[in-house]
């Protein structure tokens, strides 16, 4: 009987496939082990790999996951689709030591615990050569976790833990699976204390392949904290399109100041010129930032363009016509602008994302729909 799975999330990880393997093989010698790869639709085929392995060994899966990106989803994917009793999450770039896997289900058995972390931050612990830029983000990270996990954890921002099932199906649809820092995600969704233990270990360098870290991992950090803070209330998609919005308005009054005033062009001509750029800076910020993981690219991204032009130019005329309406049956000018640019938010932000943000699946969709004869 399969005792153990890890889940291994990847994205354009190859050259370290069959080399993480190979540690597992020797490190949970004596273990009933699986392994799952969730695999992000890697462009150097890290599926297709993994695929000839399955073949030849039935503990290694691969879970490929098409038009998707994110490695907490993955992990929650990777989770839901094993039956093993516990479940081991880690990198699959060969930095988290797998050497502590066992000593770690010991732990998690013998305590009866529903989460053991492998932790950087303790005696006998370490970042290994993270920079100091590094250093300082994971700890603005782990600051930031205390507002969500009502526990004090020694590396939130670890990515190499034990869990037991249990814990993960008692959690896994309070989850929010953004971006990439599921410890945190996890243990905030808990609505009880979660029994939990710390094992040290030491990050290790990366020794191939290229690391996916960016300025996005932060921001969707923030997202995934304030989705875990007000999420019951306001999905973190519309708030990000509202921060988004708002730098908008903020461009929008800028340039209208400096078209109209500076450049002395008529105040209609500027307003228009204003608003098109706004509009524009929206969208290309909306598209990184608000729906990284559907990002449109190529033709799509243009057409993409287009339709986010129609919906918030209808979606103007209706703050305009509204706002009058309101302010007609007797409103102050503010509250009814204020109700007005709300409902237009909620407009905006509901049509683009059924119309803009799809374009890229239904183009798929319909590439790979059956021919009819
Ligand atoms: N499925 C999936 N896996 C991902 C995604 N992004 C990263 N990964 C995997 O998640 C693991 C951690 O990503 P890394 O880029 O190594 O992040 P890191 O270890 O914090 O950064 P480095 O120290 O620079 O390597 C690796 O196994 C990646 O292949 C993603 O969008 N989807
Ligand atoms: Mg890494």
């Amino acid at each position: 009987m399969v005792e153990l799975a890890v889940v291994l999330p990847t994205f354009k990880e190859r050259e370290n496939v069959a080399p993480v393997l190979a540690a597992l093989e020797r490190a949970l010698a004596g273990i009933h082990y699986e392994v799952i790869f969730v695999d992000d639709d890697s462009p150097d085929e890290t599926a297709e790999l993994i695929r000839g392995i399955s073949l030849r060994d039935p503990r290694v899966r691969v879970l490929q996951r098409i038009h998707r990106r994110g490695l907490s989803s993955a992990c929650v994917e990777g989770m839901m689709a094993t039956a093993a009793p516990y479940i081991a999450v880690m990198d699959a770039d060969l930095q988290h030591d797998e050497t502590i896997l066992p000593a770690m289900l010991a732990t998690l058995k013998q305590q009866h615990l529903d989460l053991v972390i492998a932790s950087r931050n303790m005696p006998g612990g370490s970042m290994g050569d993270f920079s100091r830029e590094r250093v300082a983000i994971s700890g603005f990270g782990k600051t930031l976790s205390r507002m969500v996990c009502r526990c004090e954890l020694s590396d939130p921002m670890s990515g190499f833990f034990l869990l037991d099932r249990a814990f993960v199906h008692e959690v896994v649809r309070s989850v929010s699976a953004i971006g990439f820092k599921i410890l945190v995600d996890l243990v905030a969704s808990c609505r009880r204390p979660v029994r939990f233990a710390e094992v040290p270990y030491r990050f290790r360098t990366r020794q191939r392949g290229e690391s996916k870290l960016d300025i996005m991992v932060l921001i969707e950090y923030l997202q995934l904290v304030l989705d875990k803070m007000v999420g019951d209330l306001i999905p973190a998609r519309f708030l990000l399109f509202s921060v988004v919005g708002a730098l908008g308005a903020l461009l929008n009054m800028a340039a209208l100041a400096m078209l109209f005033r500076w450049f002395g062009l008529e105040f209609t001509i500027a307003l228009g010129v204003a608003t098109f750029l706004a509009m524009t800076s929206n969208f290309f910020l909306n598209n990184t930032v608000t729906y990284r993981d559907r990002r449109l690219k190529g033709s799509m991204l243009w057409l993409g363009l287009v339709s986010f032009y129609a919906v918030c130019s209808v979606g103007g005329v209706i703050t305009i016509m509204l706002s009058e309406f309101l302010r007609r049956a007797g409103l102050a000018w503010y509250t009814a602008g204020a109700i007005a640019v709300v409902i237009t938010s909620v407009w905006n932000f509901s049509i683009t994302q059924l119309v803009t943000w799809r374009l890229q699946r239904r183009r798929h969709a319909s590439r790979s729909a059956p021919q009819q004869a």
